[in-house]
């Protein structure tokens, strides 16, 4: 095979009239037209100037066409880059630097400010809109409706996604033809995916689980998604009738659970929910078997490995852990000052091999060697134990990081804001429990001696900088931070005195 990622997922459904997309409130998509879109747009990416291998990136809003999107870089074997829409232009700036991104497509509501971050670097800039305007649009619908496949192999790269980190500059995934293919068709089986499927998909399509889970699974299924725009759980419930699978982060669960009409009249057709991205609360299990008869079969994953493990289709699904892992995942947790293993039962960090995990950060050597050895294994940084018969646990994490109804806040990159501003001598951020999204960032600020920080212009600042789920619901003035003897400041003493403070 020339192209192994489009012709097993695209290609063998070039034909097909079956329904792909059904889009919230539009025509369906069949198969076919949307394989002729995606043509459509790899030859007008072509027709800029990229070659395979240039990095296309994407900051647009979720419709069909942007699907059509990532196909058309599958096809022209371009590297995709997709971009959470929340992104400030102080954080998209980087990213597009970093990655050399030759093409960047906004929408004609961005444009004026995404367009200055790559002036002069020879990028192109185009706009999509979800309602199939703009410029890359309007040039996609001058091109012939058949293109190219470029030569692929398993190991070129097909996706960049960037992932924060607890220290440094966030870091580009590097995500090869068969990182997502082989993920694409081991979840496909192990969940039992048939064309006969229809996935309600109201994730955002910036992001693993949105875009290479569910996408990627219905794709090799040659089933059909019920495509929203964003997550609205009035139209979740109204549209649900028509489906048989969901895929959500938790908070979707707790959302379904809060509406009044929702129970197992509306689940009666409905053959699997999978959960992930965060841990879901085993009660939120519990309490969704009890309303529905369902049981949730969550999963566990990252960026940089795509899906690890996975509650059983069929056996148990056990509230509270993550399954066992997938096949093809080599699976053990270590001693993370050490390496070794830690003996079943006990608590480590998770380590994972397989044809998953990714070839590395994008001009990061050095990141590279310290999260991915040599011998193949990612350290995830994820703490966990392995029960006897192989069901994981995740208990917490070795990383610094916040989980907000299913994307990442990194207290680092909040904090090094927090402490540039005026009478703030430092800062620590905290997730704290939240009912609707599992957790949220909390910043404590140490006042500088003699000053009072200005909130007010605390929050202008972040406004400037931060996107928007990434910013403290709560900021908490105090004289100064807890330290042990090392001098680190106590983030657990902190969690303790704080962790009510959205609730309370
Ligand atoms: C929105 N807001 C948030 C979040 N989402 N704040 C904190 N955390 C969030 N997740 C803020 C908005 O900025 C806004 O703030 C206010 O909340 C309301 O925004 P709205 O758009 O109405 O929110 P929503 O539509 O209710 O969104 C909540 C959501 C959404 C549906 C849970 O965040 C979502 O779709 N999450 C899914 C994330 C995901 O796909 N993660 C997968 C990552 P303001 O009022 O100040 O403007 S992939 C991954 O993790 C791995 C690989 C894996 O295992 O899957
Ligand atoms: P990301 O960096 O966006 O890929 O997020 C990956 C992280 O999400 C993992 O390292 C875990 O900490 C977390 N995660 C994903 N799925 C689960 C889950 N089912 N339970 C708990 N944490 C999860």
């Amino acid at each position: 095979m020339t192209n192994p990622l489009y012709e097993t997922l695209l290609g063998r459904h070039a034909e097909s009239q079956a329904p792909f997309l059904y889009p919230e409130g539009g025509e369906p998509i069949s198969y076919a037209a949307f394989l002729a879109m995606a043509s459509r747009m790899s030859n007008a990416i072509t027709s800029l100037g990229l070659m395979p291998g240039d990095r296309v990136a994407a900051q647009i809003d979720k419709s069909p066409e942007a699907l059509a999107l990532y196909a058309a870089c599958v096809q022209g074997g371009f590297v995709f880059l997709p971009l959470n829409t929340a992104y400030t232009p102080a954080e998209l700036g980087y990213f597009l630097s970093d990655s050399g991104a030759k093409l960047v497509v906004a929408t004609d509501a961005t444009e004026a400010k995404v367009a200055p971050l790559v002036s002069g670097t020879g990028a192109v800039v185009e706009t999509l809109n979800a309602d199939v305007t703009g410029s890359l649009a309007a040039l996609a619908a001058r091109q012939a409706h058949q293109a190219p496949v470029a030569e692929r192999g398993p190991d070129d790269l097909a996706a960049l996604l960037y992932t924060s980190g607890t220290t440094g500059r966030s870091k580009g995934a590097m995500l090869s033809q068969n990182n997502l293919l082989s993920n694409a068709l081991t979840l496909a089986r192990a969940w039992r995916f048939t064309q006969a499927d229809v996935l309600l998909h109201a994730l955002p399509i910036f992001h693993t689980h949105g875009l290479f889970v569910a996408t990627n699974v219905i794709l090799a299924a040659g089933g059909a998604m019920i495509l929203f725009g964003k997550f609205d759980v009035d139209a979740l419930v109204r549209e649900m009738p028509k489906a048989s699978t969901l895929m959500g982060v938790p908070t979707f669960y707790t959302r379904l659970l809060d509406h009044p009409g929702f129970g197992s009249g509306l689940t009666r057709g409905m053959r699997l929910f999978i959960s992930g991205s965060a841990p879901l609360l085993a009660e939120t299990h519990i309490r969704f078997e009890e309303r529905t008869g369902h049981r949730i079969l969550e999963r566990y994953g990252m960026t940089e490995t795509n899906m690890n493990t996975s509650n059983p289709y069929e056996g148990e699904r056990r509230a509270g852990t993550v399954g066992l892992p997938l096949p093809g995942v080599e699976l053990k947790i270590t001693d993370p000052a050490t390496g070794a293993n830690v003996p079943r039962g006990g608590v480590g960090v998770i380590e994972v091999r397989g044809p998953n995990v990714f070839l590395g950060y994008w001009q990061m050597p050095e990141k590279t060697r310290e999260e991915l050895r040599e011998d193949g294994f990612f350290i995830t940084g994820d703490l966990a134990r392995m029960d006897e018969d192989g069901y994981v646990t995740i208990i917490g994490r070795g990383k610094d990081l916040i989980i907000s109804g299913g994307f990442n806040v990194y207290p680092k990159e909040v904090e090094s804001l927090l402490d540039e501003q005026p009478g703030v001598a430092e800062s620590a951020v905290i997730g704290v429990p939240h009912p609707d999204l599992g957790e949220v960032a909390v910043g404590i600020l140490a006042r500088a001696k003699g000053q009072e920080p200005d909130l007010d212009q605390i929050a202008a600042a972040m406004d400037e900088a931060l996107a928007r789920f990434k910013r403290p619901r709560k900021l908490i003035i105090v004289d100064e931070l807890p330290r042990n003897t090392m001098g680190k400041v106590q983030k657990n003493i902190l969690r303790q005195r704080y962790g009510g403070v959205l609730t309370a």
